[in-house]
């Protein structure tokens, strides 16, 4: 039995559906929901795109972002009322659906995560695929769409929306194309949606090349705070309060600056400090490949993959600069000594 025929069902015998994806959606949240709306749309189906957080600017480029909503209690639980299903992309722990989780649960909505990241509870959902091979989620939504497809023995042929939708959330995954989650099967996805029609350069200048001038001041302020230890093996930096002051940065525009640090020569994990105010901390971790760090970040309470995780901790700056550099390098050394 194909491992989509129950999806399948279910989505075929619902009429209402609701889209939703994690706070702060990202390429592959918001790519993998723009592909199955318009899918469904097409099909006549009444669908609504609704997230715990708004869009971020890069994407209202693409993206019709008036089909992306913010969901608000007070304005749209109403419609919830009748919904047949809700599939959520990229979220493996139900919680991190905030107010929204929990007026589906309320309302008993049948839920299906569709994700690939490795999960400790993925409890609250009533259905799951979840994949941990598969390089985006939008990787899943791709196969489903030709699994679909090919239930009426059609060929897949994508819209504008849907080709873009999936080719923003494999090229975003995947560090456009070059992480180590860049499989075979990624390629072959991306040289399809290619020739449907979807245009590289101009997705990746959409989504790369289109940074607010502050955000590369902010980058800049971030880097000059980078420090090596554990031999140079951990190089870790600060986004603090005053460096968003300072340069009129926002908190949206730190994704990938992890990854950027990743890339001193002979640090195998780059760790970010993000003080969000005198109590609280964002940790993020990023590995080449040598050294895991998802136990790293599982004990400050967070998650994630073998080689991109983080964990939101209780502390202030010092704290968290005190506490968690520390940890990460008796963490690289006692794995680097292992591999010796
Ligand atoms: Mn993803």
């Amino acid at each position: 039995m194909n491992r989509w025929s129950e999806i399948h069902k279910l989505i075929q015998s619902a009429d209402k559906i609701l889209l939703s994806t994690h706070v702060n959606p990202d390429g592959d949240g918001i790519g993998s929901e723009a592909a199955l709306y318009y899918s469904l749309k097409n099909q006549g189906k009444e669908c609504r795109i609704l997230n715990p957080s708004g869009l971020n600017e890069e994407y209202q480029q693409i993206f019709d972002f008036t089909k992306f909503e913010e969901y608000d209690r007070a304005a749209h639980k109403d419609w919830l009322v009748g919904v047949d299903l809700a599939i959520i992309f990229d979220v493996g722990d139900y919680d991190r659906l905030q107010e929204l989780g929990e007026d589906l649960k309320e309302l008993n909505v049948k839920t299906i995560s569709i994700d690939h990241h490795p999960h400790r509870n993925p409890n609250g959902f009533m259905h799951t695929l979840h994949d941990l091979s598969a390089s985006a989620t939008g990787y899943l939504i791709y196969e489903y769409l030709c699994y679909a497809a090919d239930q009426v023995g059609e060929e897949l042929i994508l819209g504008r929306e849907e080709a873009e939708g999936l080719y923003i959330a494999l090229m975003t995954d995947t560090g456009s194309f070059r992480y180590s989650n860049t499989t075979p099967e990624a390629h072959e996805m991306a040289s399809e949606l290619i020739r449907q029609g979807v245009n590289p350069y101009e997705l990746y200048a959409a989504v790369y090349e289109s940074s607010p001038v502050e955000r590369l001041r902010l980058l800049g302020a971030a880097l000059e705070s980078i420090r090596l230890s554990a031999d140079g093996a951990l190089a870790w930096f600060t986004v603090t309060r005053d460096m968003m002051w300072k340069t009129g940065g926002k908190s949206e525009y730190i994704g990938g600056f992890t990854d950027m640090v990743r890339s001193v020569k002979g640090a195998e994990v780059a760790l970010m400090i993000n003080e969000q105010s005198d109590d609280r901390c964002r940790i993020n971790f990023r590995s080449k490949g040598k050294i895991k760090i998802n136990a790293l970040a599982r004990k400050l309470g967070g998650g994630g993959h073998e080689f991109a995780a983080g964990a939101t901790v209780r502390l202030s700056l010092d704290e968290a600069i005190n506490k968690v550099v520390p940890m990460a390098e008796t963490e690289i050394e006692t794995q680097l000594a292992k591999l010796k």
